[in-house]
C-alpha cells in the first residue's frame, strides 16, 4: 500500500485529492492547522475512527511555518509521495499579509524538502509542488504554456515563485522526484467562499433565494481558463507516477471573463442578466426570470462594482495550454465550464434553501474579498 502526505488537506484540492487517493487504495495523511472552530468540513466524509485498527485516513497537526513540526510528520509517516497543496491561496489578502504569505507559500516549500533531504528519503518521496498559473502574471505570451516567461503580480505569485524555483532546485542539486503542477484556476462546490467563482455561485443563490440584494465585484475585465479541481487533482497524481520528474501545465485552454462568469452563473438559475454602463457605473441587471420559483423583476440590479475589490496589480488574460500533459500523461478536462457552473449553483441554492434563518446573516458576511 503506498503512503500519501498531503499538506493543506483541508482545503478544496487537499479534500478532492484524499478522496481520489483513498479510491486508488493508498494510506493518506493530511495535515491541518490548529483552528478555534473545526476547519474539517471538507474531508468529514472522510473520516475514520482512529480507534478502528490500521486507519487509512490519518490528520496530524502542523503548520507550514514550523520546520520542526514538518520534520517530525515526514519522519513518522515516510510518505511515497508528498503533495504540498498548504498555502495562504488568496491573491488579494496576499497584499495585506505579504510577509505571512512569502513564509508559508514559499519558505515552506524548501521545509518540506529539506526535511525530505535531511531525513534521507531524497529517493524514496515524490514531492508535488502546487505552483500556479498566477506566476505568469503580466501577459508575455498566450496561450501560456512550460516555457513561457514568468512575471508575478502579487507577493502570493512572487511567494510561489520561489516555491517553484526551489523545486526545479532540489530536483537538479539531489536528483529528487520533484515536480511542479502549474495549474490555471480551478473551482468546485467547495472552492472557498471568497474566490471570485464561488462568490458569485453563493451571490445568485442568496439573491434568488431573497437572502441578499447583489453582489459586488471587483475587476469585470479580467479572464481566467476555469476548471473542474476534482479534474485536476487526477492531473498532480499522475505527474507523480511518470518514470521522470517534469513540469505540466495544466488547463481548460479555454478563457472567460468574470462578467460572462457572472451572467452564466445567473442563467443557471433561470434568471436572464444584462451588463449596463463602463467602468464604476457598469451593473449587472435582471432582464427577465425565466424561473417561477423566484421572484425577481426586470430591472432589478443584481451586481455592482466595488473598487475595494480591485488588486494593485492584476493578472489580466490566463489561458493555459495544456498539450504536454495531454501527451505525456494522457490527461484532459472531463467537466464543460457551463457544467460546472450549474453544479456550483445547484450546490449554493440546496444550501442556502436549508440554512437555518438565524445563520444567514452571519454565512454572507459582506468581507469578502
Ligand atoms: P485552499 O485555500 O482551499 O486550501 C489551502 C489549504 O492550505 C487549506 O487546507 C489551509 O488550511 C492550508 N494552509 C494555509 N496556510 C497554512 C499553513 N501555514 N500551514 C498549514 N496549512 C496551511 O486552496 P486550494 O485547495 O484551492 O489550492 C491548493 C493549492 O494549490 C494552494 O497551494 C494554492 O495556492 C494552489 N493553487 C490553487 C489553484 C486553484 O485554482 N484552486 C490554482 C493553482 C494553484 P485551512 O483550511 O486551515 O485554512
Ligand atoms: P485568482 O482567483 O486571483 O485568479 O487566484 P480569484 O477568484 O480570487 O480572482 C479571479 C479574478 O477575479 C477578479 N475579481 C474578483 N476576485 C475576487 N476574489 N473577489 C471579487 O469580488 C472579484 N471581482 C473580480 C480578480 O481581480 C481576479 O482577476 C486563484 C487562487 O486559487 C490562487 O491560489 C491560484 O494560484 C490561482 O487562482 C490560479
Amino acid at each position: 500500500m503506498k503512503t500519501a502526505l498531503i499538506t493543506g488537506v483541508t482545503g478544496q484540492d487537499g479534500a478532492y485529492l484524499a478522496e481520489f487517493l483513498l479510491s486508488k487504495g493508498y494510506r493518506v495523511h493530511g495535515i491541518k492547522r490548529r483552528s478555534s472552530l473545526i476547519n474539517t468540513e471538507r474531508i468529514d466524509h472522510l473520516y475514520q475512527d482512529p480507534h478502528e485498527p490500521d486507519p487509512r485516513f490519518i490528520l496530524h497537526y502542523g503548520d507550514m511555518t514550523d520546520a520542526t513540526n514538518l520534520i517530525r510528520i515526514i519522519q513518522e509517516t515516510q510518505p511515497d509521495e508528498i503533495y504540498n497543496l498548504a498555502a495562504q491561496s488568496h491573491v488579494k489578502v496576499s497584499f495585506e499579509t505579504p510577509e505571512y504569505t512569502a513564509n508559508a507559500d514559499g519558505l515552506g516549500t524548501l521545509r518540506l524538502l529539506e526535511a525530505i533531504r535531511l531525513l534521507g528519503l531524497t529517493h524514496k518521496t515524490r514531492f508535488y509542488q502546487a505552483s500556479t498559473s498566477e506566476l505568469y502574471g503580466l501577459v508575455q505570451e498566450v496561450p501560456q504554456k512550460e516555457t513561457t516567461p514568468f512575471y508575478p503580480r502579487s507577493p502570493y505569485a512572487v511567494a510561489k515563485l520561489y516555491a517553484y524555483w526551489i523545486t526545479v532546485n532540489y530536483r537538479e542539486a539531489y536528483g529528487m522526484f520533484a515536480v511542479n503542477g502549474i495549474l490555471f484556476n480551478h473551482e468546485s462546490p467547495i472552492r472557498g467562499e471568497t474566490f471570485v467563482t464561488r462568490k458569485i455561485t453563493r451571490g445568485v443563490a442568496q439573491i434568488v433565494l431573497g437572502q441578499a440584494d447583489r453582489i459586488y465585484l471587483g475587476n469585470l475585465d479580467a479572464r481566467r481558463d476555469w476548471g473542474h479541481a476534482r479534474d485536476y487533482v487526477e492531473a498532480m497524481w499522475l505527474m507523480l507516477q511518470q518514470e521522470k520528474p517534469e513540469d505540466y501545465v495544466i488547463a481548460t485552454g479555454k478563457t472567460t471573463s468574470v462578467r460572462e462568469f457572472t451572467r452564466m452563473a445567473f442563467a443557471q438559475a433561470g434568471v436572464e442578466i444584462q451588463f449596463e454602463g463602463t467602468g464604476l457605473e457598469e451593473k449587472g441587471v435582471v432582464v427577465a426570470c425565466h424561473n417561477p420559483r423566484y421572484q425577481l423583476p426586470a430591472g432589478k440590479v443584481v451586481v455592482s462594482v466595488d473598487p475595494n475589490y480591485f488588486r494593485p496589480t492584476e493578472v489580466d488574460l490566463l489561458i493555459g495550454d495544456a498539450s504536454k500533459a495531454r501527451k505525456q500523461l494522457g490527461w484532459q478536462p472531463r467537466y464543460q465550464l457551463e457544467d460546472m457552473i450549474r453544479e456550483m449553483v445547484e450546490s449554493d441554492i440546496r444550501y442556502f434553501s436549508t440554512l437555518h434563518p438565524s445563520l444567514i446573516q452571519q454565512k454572507s458576511h459582506a468581507s469578502y474579498r
